[in-house]
């Protein structure tokens, strides 16, 4: 479990901390994350005061997968790129919201990394009050020249090279969970003075637990391992205690509460969708870098995913994540692996 912290620590006294462990760290990392924390405070006041906005409902536009985008979303997006596109930290970004890179404007310096990102996971939550998230992934560049406009390939990396993942996550209260390589830490906003403070320190998730977290709505759309696993989780005949089912319908909310709890979060490929739904570089890489650094695991149903080659900026992938028990479980039935029932 992770250690509940008391003292008063601010998250850029976190970082510049991490970063005087790094003695070969420029500050550049440093500087990235402040001006990205900027952008999440602004769409944290923005989420918070959408029901008295009008920029709740849809904008005429659609996004890359042909999805309304909401009005939040549009501005999210636009929030992270203006707080981000002129530090001289990035060479170009990427956005669910944005079919092709994001360039850097030519005024501004050019740096060594690329950011991915969800400006706002969970949009079909938007307007009933539910929680959604802001999601993002972090490369260094891969590209010779390292100076000028970020090309496709910096994007394309497996995501066991990140550099840095996290969320914002903008619930009953905003946090910030993300992690470098050396673990996963937590932050709680509060805007009453405009800091995020830490809360949970290098958080490790159980190793099993009984809930699970699916679209049972797709059950038809399943193959039959499929079908036999979440029929196993729901039968007590097997020995186990039921499973509880939790679905909120924004991946970033489900994954903090297995960080927290345990448990398995899927969205699988089905009939219609054989590669599942989840966007593999700006949903599933940071996600599954944070169960990883949390003790857990996180695999299409078979392969690692941090270690699958991406073609497509918006490629998306079949998703098993979660406590390393219940994945691993869930895989043997993926596998035709099937228990039998204890005798009675
Ligand atoms: P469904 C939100 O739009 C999202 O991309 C994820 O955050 C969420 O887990 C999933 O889609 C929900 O999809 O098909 O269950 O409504």
């Amino acid at each position: 479990m992770a250690f509940r912290v008391n003292k008063l620590v601010t998250i850029e006294r976190h970082i510049s901390e991490q970063q005087e462990l790094h003695s070969s760290a420029t500050g550049s990392f440093s500087r990235m994350m402040r001006d990205l924390l900027l952008a999440l405070r602004i769409i944290s006041r923005e989420v918070r005061r959408a029901g008295f906005n009008d920029i709740l409902g849809v904008t005429e536009s659609q996004n890359v997968h042909g999805e309304q985008v909401k009005k939040l979303d549009e501005f999210a997006n636009e929030t992270i790129i203006r707080a981000m596109d002129h530090g001289g930290h990035l060479c170009a970004m990427a956005s669910e919201e944005s079919e092709g890179l994001i360039e850097i404007p030519e005024e501004y310096e050019r740096g060594n990394y690329v950011l991915l990102f969800d400006p706002l996971d969970g949009s079909s939550n938007i307007d009933v009050n539910v929680t959604i998230g802001t999601i993002f992934s972090i490369f260094r560049r891969v590209t010779p020249d390292r100076v000028g406009n970020g090309h496709e390939d910096d994007f394309l990396q497996p995501g066991n090279r990140q550099v840095a993942a996290g969320y914002a996550l903008y619930g009953s209260s905003t946090c910030l969970v993300y992690t470098t390589g050396q673990g996963v830490n937590m932050f709680t906003y509060d805007p009453t003075v405009g800091e995020f403070f830490l809360t949970q320190e290098n958080l490790q998730m159980p190793d099993r637990h009984n809930s699970y977290s699916i679209n049972e709505g797709n059950y038809h759309k399943w193959n039959d391992e499929l079908r036999r696993y979440i029929d196993f989780v729901k039968d007590p005949s097997y020995g186990h205690a039921s499973y509880s089912l939790r679905y909120i319908g924004t991946a970033v909310a489900d994954i903090h509460r297995i960080l927290q709890h345990g448990g398995i979060f899927m969205y699988p490929g089905d009939k219609k969708n054989p590669n599942g739904k989840l966007r593999l570089m700006y949903e599933i890489n940071p996600l599954a870098l944070l169960i990883e650094q949390a003790g857990g695991r996180a695999t299409d149903g078979k392969n690692r995913v941090l270690d699958l080659n991406p073609e497509d900026i918006h490629q998306t992938a079949p998703v098993f994540m979660g406590s390393k028990a219940n994945v691993l479980e869930a895989e043997a039935f993926v596998r035709g692996e099937f228990p039998s029932r204890p005798d009675n």
